[in-house]
């Protein structure tokens, strides 16, 4: 049956047939939290975020919501219906029998969050202290869809106790350097541990019947295995890319455009032995354009390759940042059409277009691209 705006319905199976309805993040109350062990080893070492926490800035805050609100707004013009979290109180502490953090981090980057699969949408255990409520930011939401959907699946996976036992002490040290983090990237030696299940929804990559998981900082691989048990009816694939000193989250580093062609951060090539599936069923992998910036705006957590985390809204279409021009020269290059969106300013609150968006609902089935 055809998507109806008045119907409310959660499916997606990829990451690239036409949306109809996503959640936009917002920048609300949003903290750089406190330090701690995972999300001290993904803060780069010359960054300027680096021994200091609290609320951010208002002005910035405003600037941010401002650029969420207008991207909200560009997608209903283009009859996206764009739900928005209910923001909870980020200032409060963090603390379970085992740990306790002064603050929380934020709402603005859902998908690290939410994984959609199908008609399921499923809370993510993720790694960093700070973020171990951050779910309860989408919960009216699931609610409402809960309720207005009979077919959906709202699946939470299992709180991880986030003990000094899930951290590697090696990363704790100030200053490592990159060549050291290389290193420990191709051994596949990072910041958590298997003590137990860990991952966030944006080191996950839908593929249809088949889900791309990066091990990495924020996802290990108990995390990947217990995604597999969770979808028995789908083949779970683990990448990683050892090019990446601080590999958290997939979605700067590879993306899916369309049936048949992915773009790959040229600096964290997927290694020639992960790319069987790939090229047995004839996907082409192409290194994204250089990024515009040569560095990352204030106070931001991400790397300048969100210039490649861009949202499709459908095969023939995709959401790049405006001032990521080389991107967007590219994906006209590669026959897509381009919607500019202003949303740099915002990179700071937790990522791009592709990281303050869930899917909610796109058209199409759970395909098989790997047969
Ligand atoms: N959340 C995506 C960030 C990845 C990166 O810093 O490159």
């Amino acid at each position: 049956m055809a998507w109806s705006p008045d119907k409310t319905e959660v499916k997606s199976w990829n990451e690239w047939d036409t949306l109809r309805h996503v959640i936009v993040g917002r920048a609300d109350d949003c903290h750089i939290p406190p330090e701690e062990p995972a999300l001290d080893a993904k803060v780069p070492e010359d960054s300027d975020m680096r021994g200091q926490w609290g609320r951010r800035p208002q002005e910035t805050i405003d600037r941010a919501n401002e650029l969420l609100d207008n991207f909200a707004d560009q997608l209903r013009k283009r009859s996206v219906r764009v739900d928005r979290p209910v923001s909870i109180d980020h200032s409060q502490p963090v603390a379970t029998p085992d740990f306790h953090t002064d603050s929380q981090f934020g709402c603005m980057p859902p998908r690290d969050v939410l994984l959609t699969v199908g008609h399921e949408m499923l809370e993510a255990t993720m790694s960093y202290r700070c973020r171990w409520f951050e779910y309860l930011n989408y919960r009216p939401l699931l609610k409402q869809y809960w309720e207005e959907d009979p077919n959906f699946r709202h699946e939470a996976a299992p709180k991880p106790r986030l003990t000094d036992a899930d951290y590697n002490p090696d990363y704790l040290s100030e200053k490592i350097g990159d060549a050291q983090r290389l290193e420990w990237a191709a051994e596949k030696f990072f910041v958590t541990t298997e003590e137990e299940p860990l991952f966030d929804a944006a080191d996950v990559l839908r593929f249809g019947k088949d889900l791309v998981v990066q091990h990495g900082f924020t996802t290990n691989l108990k995390g990947i295995e217990w995604l597999r048990r969770h979808f028995p009816d789908h083949r779970v694939h683990t990448v990683n890319f050892p090019g990446d000193p601080y590999p958290i989250h997939i979605d700067a580093t590879f993306t899916p455009l369309r049936p048949g062609l992915i773009l790959n951060n040229p600096q964290r090539r997927l290694p020639e032995e992960q790319r069987g599936m790939f090229e047995k069923n004839g996907w082409e992998i192409v290194d994204a354009a250089q990024p515009a910036h040569n560095t990352p705006p204030p106070l931001c957590y991400s790397s300048t390759w969100l210039s490649m985390n861009v949202l499709v809204l459908d095969p023939k279409t995709v959401c790049v940042e405006k001032s990521e021009v080389y991107q967007a020269e590219q994906m006209d290059e590669l026959g897509m059409e381009v919607v500019e969106v202003e949303l740099r300013d915002a990179y700071a609150f937790g990522g791009g277009l592709h990281c303050c968006t869930a899917d909610v609902y796109r058209d199409g089935d759970c395909e098989d691209y790997f047969p």
